[in-house]
């Protein structure tokens, strides 16, 4: 047995689930993964047999379980701290915390509206003027932590980060909604699909049998 086992949902549609198994893979850490298609008759109670809030990505290490997104990428860094999950520099690493806090409490709006789905094309659709704010305010934090961060490398803080984890799904949505973008996060949205851990994921859903209706156009 793995000593490391992540629990998650369809690749095609679990956004929260995306984040997690990102940051396993840009840390290097072998795992291995169980899927659990959402929204069939049976997934309450197959998600709750390994993790107790029901949901998923859920990481078991052993007797440790830890669910959510960013609760799971905080324990990958502090076990694995030669990956520099997060920023060295504590300036740079209190506004990715910022930032990677942001997406994980808030823009409702794009993610209601703009549910990720990577097999999807559904141009223009969902952009209400409330998705429009989510994201500027997007595009707007992604320009800051670059300039401000990265120097000449290419992620958020440079190198990758649990910060460009949590928005790898945003860069998915801007795909599936083909959202007019300017030029520096049009750059920073070919970045992450590029990345080949990314283009796995993508390249696995693609190849997935299930299908949720009320998430399809
Ligand atoms: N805050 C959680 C959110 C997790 C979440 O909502 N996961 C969804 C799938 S993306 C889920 O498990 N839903 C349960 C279900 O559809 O039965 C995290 O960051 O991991």
């Amino acid at each position: 047995m793995a000593e490391f086992t992540l629990y998650i949902g369809n690749k095609n549609y679990s956004s929260w689930s995306l984040r997690a198994w990102l940051v396993l893979r840009q840390a290097g850490v072998a795992f291995e993964e169980v899927l659990i298609p959402l929204r069939q008759p049976d997934t309450p109670e197959k998600i709750l047999r390994h993790s107790p809030s029901g949901r998923v990505p859920c990481l078991h290490h052993g007797d440790i379980v830890v669910w959510d997104s960013l609760a799971i990428g905080e324990y990958v860094a502090d076990l694995f701290p030669h990956a520099q999950l997060w920023p060295t520099d504590p300036t740079a690493r209190a506004v990715a915390r910022g930032v990677a806090a942001e997406m994980h409490a808030g823009f409702a709006a794009l993610r209601q509206n703009m549910p990720m789905n990577l097999r999807g094309a559904f141009p223009g659709k969902g952009l209400s003027p409330a998705v429009r704010e989510d994201i500027n305010r997007v595009t707007a934090l992604w320009r800051d932590c670059r300039r401000r961060f990265a120097g000449h490398k290419p992620m958020l803080f440079g190198d990758f980060s649990i910060a460009d984890a949590m928005y790898a799904p945003v860069v998915a949505r801007f795909a599936t909604y083909a959202v007019v973008l300017d030029e520096d996060a049009r750059d920073y949205v070919r970045l992450i699909l590029d990345l080949p851990a990314m283009q796995e994921w993508v390249e696995a859903a693609k190849q997935e049998p299930w299908t949720i209706p009320e998430l399809e156009g």
